[in-house]
């Protein structure tokens, strides 16, 4: 038998995401008739929009005909969309021959783990994303594992909480090959400063390390003094990597399409072109986005697509908003909601124990922060996606689930 990947099986326990819907599908079973709001996973609700769903069904319908009918594309991406990306999202800051179309950010995260291969050193925001620090074992991106403690040395956790402004302090983050930074952030919200991103991208070109720049809730960004790219920073292009997604803003979570910007510019250490290695790697071991999904995209992008894009992200942040004044008005500590669908809310019990307790109480699914990095202790998660009828109505069972507990 072949021996199974060593890497696997440091990984301490399931998947955030599963373990969640784990204890969802044991509650149901307990609680067969409870009517559950998710506040949970971060997946969109509300239907596609007519100008994205044309760009869509035109493609299929065209795919019925002899003329229409297409097969493998560039594993690049349709050049028309690359360009339309580059132009309509980046107002031409990075060129369309850096920007690699795929099936998503969180596949896109994982294949770049194949990029700089094992034995990097990483550095990870805590809390954030789980993806990044579970590719990163996988890998083999870990420094040493201590059994004992269940440690891996050599990872580095860079603490984002409210005391720093959910912005690490970089004085203490050593040498990374590696910087995996989210902003606006998934779990706390934070949407980090042109000031601190200059920061960041200073920090990694006196380091030598690249950063890859997660930037998926970049079009929920509502202060229009606040970067939605890295690249908008000076000098970032020789230091980042930006991975972006359609998933939250049009609500193709489920349809599947992202892309990946690395510019020319960008160099290993022996001065090798990290964007021929992406291109080698992508075209070999993905073949191209689906041709449906990227005439979505291309419809998204076109004047009637934006504006409806506009309405979506403007509905979700309602809701943050509606949330974000709930827990506010209990007298919770709240954080993020602003620029990001997601609300960070500080709680006087572990993160778990908050979770547990608003599940079976109020029947609402949230996500634990601990979930995100050992600096979520104490914080819940709460998504702003969802129909706003559910909102209205899971705001009006915190308040008395709260209210309540408050009383004990
Ligand atoms: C649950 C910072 C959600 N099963 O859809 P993609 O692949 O283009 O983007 C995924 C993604 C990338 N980067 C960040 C994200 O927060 C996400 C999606 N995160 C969440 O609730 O945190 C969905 C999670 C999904 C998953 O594991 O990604």
């Amino acid at each position: 038998m072949a021996k199974r990947n060593q890497n696997i099986a440091k990984l301490q326990s399931g998947y955030l995401f599963p373990e969640i819907a784990r204890r969802k599908r044991e509650f149901m079973q307990r609680n067969p008739s409870a009517k559950l709001i998710s506040l949970g996973i971060g997946d969109t609700t509300e239907p596609l929009t007519p100008a994205i769903v044309r760009g869509l069904s035109g493609e299929v319908s065209g795919l019925a005909s002899t003329k229409g009918y297409t097969g493998y594309g560039e594993e690049q991406g349709m050049p028309e969309l690359r360009r339309a990306i580059a132009q309509k999202l980046y107002g031409g800051i990075v060129p369309e021959d850096e920007v690699f179309v795929s099936d998503g950010a969180k596949p896109d995260t994982g294949r770049l783990q194949i990029l700089f291969g094992p034995g990097r050193k990483i550095a990870v925001q805590d809390p954030s994303y789980p993806v990044y620090v579970d590719s990163s074992v996988m890998m083999g991106n870990t420094g040493a594992f201590d059994a004992g403690s269940g440690q891996f040395h050599g990872m580095q956790y860079l603490r984002c909480v409210p005391e720093n402004d959910f912005f690490p302090n970089l004085g203490k983050a050593g040498s990374p090959d590696i910087i995996f930074f989210c902003s606006p952030n998934n779990p706390t919200g934070a949407a980090a400063t042109k000031e601190q991103l200059r920061q960041l991208v200073d920090f990694a070109r006196r380091k030598k390390s690249i950063i890859i720049f997660d930037a998926a809730y970049s079009q929920f960004i509502r202060d229009s003094k606040l970067p939605k790219s890295i690249f908008e920073i000076d000098g970032a292009k020789e230091v980042a990597i930006e991975v972006n997604s359609f998933s939250k803003p049009i609500g193709f979570t489920g349809v599947r399409l992202g892309w990946t910007i690395v510019p020319e510019k960008l160099k290993f250490d022996d001065g090798t072109s990290v964007r021929k290695d992406w291109n080698r790697i992508m075209t070999t071991v993905f073949n191209g986005a689906s041709n449906v999904a990227q005439h979505g995209a291309l419809a998204a992008l076109s004047d009637k697509g934006l504006a409806e894009m506009e309405n979506m992200v403007s509905y979700y942040m309602e809701n943050a908003a509606i949330i974000k004044k709930a827990l506010s008005g209990l007298g919770y500590e709240t954080y993020g909601g602003d620029n990001a669908p997601y609300i960070w809310v500080k709680f006087n019990s572990g993160s778990w124990e908050a979770f547990e307790s608003i599940l079976e109480k109020a029947h609402i699914v949230t996500t634990p922060g601990v979930g995100f990095g050992p600096s979520g202790e104490g914080f819940v998660r709460f998504s702003a996606f969802g129909h706003r009828e559910n909102i209205i109505e899971a705001v009006e069972r915190l308040k008395k689930h709260l209210q309540e507990n408050s009383k004990k």
